[in-house]
């Protein structure tokens, strides 16, 4: 920390689409913001990072491919790249955002490295407890650096009762929501709807990596049951694959009623020109992609599962099922096509939610506090 009190923050993530890498990216530039220095590690280039500030550096992390290996190892070369950079640049903390292998390479790193005075906050942000935690392969080395983290924290509540759960974390764990700031879209609603061939349907938004845990099984199902699903098309930013999904697709003849994209535009465009986000993940310790489209008036609507109803209050800023629920899902969508003002209602109540709880200026002094309390210990 300098005289200033600004500090120089190691944060290891992620750099792909997905929630994690989003939310560090987001932090680390926020941070740069208020002065302080944010220097990012990982294999490539997180994808929402923006270098062009003076306090935004990346670390790129090689790995080295021996014969020998059968399979190549990250964890150390991110631990040597952690370890090299807080030496030379003096860092005060290594924030790590998803436990493995970050937590436990920043372990390493404060192990390995010449100054005694490097802490470590890990982030904890969904399958890196519900998941992996439950699995005998990484379930002791995450508790591990768990334990040997200085502050843990967690993205929401349900998330917190999750990790009491599985791990024995030897200390308290605090809960740091996400939180998002949303850029101004690059084109009219009218615009990006043409490019997306969309014309008056009501259209719902479906962005994430599509992982097995998204169960787009369950997404397109619930709109093979709308009856009045010729008045709705389904747009899917997709941050991986759909070949996976698309046997499905057809079989249930949705061919004509989903427009599926890859992040050609800004995400913010995708928003704009959507009327209500829907996802039916099984699990989700909160789904930055519904708090997205909070922050531009579109309410979602999802099952009922892990942090989901501590990012929108049921009924009054989004609607929530029963897991697995298509029918219900699919009814309540039958009713919306046809009450356009309780879709604008809903977002309305949407935005104002993600403005009070969910900006920066709120979450980003939790991160700092927890920065501070690692400080003193
Ligand atoms: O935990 C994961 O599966 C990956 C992670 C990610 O990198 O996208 O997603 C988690 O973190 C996001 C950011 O905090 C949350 O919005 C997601 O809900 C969460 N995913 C799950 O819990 C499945």
């Amino acid at each position: 920390m300098d005289a200033s009190g600004k500090l120089k923050i190691g944060i290891a993530c992620y750099p792909l689409v997905g929630g994690s890498g989003i939310l560090a990216s987001a932090l680390g530039m926020e941070l740069a913001a208020h002065g302080h220095e944010a220097h990012f590690f990982s294999y490539a280039k997180p994808v929402r990072l923006d270098l062009s500030s003076p306090k935004v550096f990346f670390h790129p992390v090689s790995v080295s491919r021996y014969k020998l290996f059968e399979y190549a190892d990250y964890t150390l070369p991110l631990a040597v790249k952690m370890a090299e950079i807080a030496d030379h640049e003096h860092l005060d903390i290594i924030h790590a955002h998803y436990a493995v292998p970050h937590a436990t390479a920043a372990y390493i790193a404060k192990r390995m490295a010449k100054q005694d005075k490097l802490r470590i906050v890990t982030t904890l942000h969904g399958t890196d407890t519900t998941l992996l935690g439950r699995d005998p392969n990484y379930r002791r080395a995450i508790e591990y650096s768990l334990q040997h983290s200085d502050v843990v924290t967690t993205v929401s509540e349900s998330l917190r009762h999750d990790t009491w759960e599985i791990f024995d974390v030897g200390k308290p764990v605090q809960v740091v929501p996400n939180f998002f700031t949303p850029g101004v879209p690059t084109q009219t609603r009218a615009a990006m709807r043409e490019r997306l061939g969309l014309k008056d349907e009501l259209v719902l938004l479906h962005a994430s990596n599509l992982r097995s845990v998204k169960r787009i099984d369950l997404l397109l199902r619930t709109l093979a049951r709308c009856r009045c699903r010729e008045r709705i098309k389904l747009v899917i930013l997709a941050g991986d694959s759909f070949d996976p999904h698309q046997a499905l697709l057809d079989e249930l003849k949705l061919g004509d009623r989903v427009v599926l994209c890859e992040n050609e535009y800004p995400i913010e465009d995708y928003i704009e020109a959507s009327d209500l986000g829907i996802y039916t993940s099984e699990a989700e310790s909160f789904c930055l992609g519904i708090l997205e489209s909070m922050f531009f008036g579109k309410a979602s609507l999802a099952f009922r599962v892990g942090g989901i109803p501590e990012v929108m209050e049921e009924g009054a800023s989004g609607l929530l099922f029963p897991f697995g629920d298509t029918a219900a899902m699919a009814e309540a969508l039958d009713e919306l096509v046809d009450d356009p003002a309780r879709v604008k209602a809903l977002g309305a109540a949407a935005k104002i939610r993600a403005e009070q709880r969910f900006t920066a200026d709120v979450v980003v002094p939790k991160y700092l506090d927890c920065y501070a309390a690692a400080l003193s210990r």
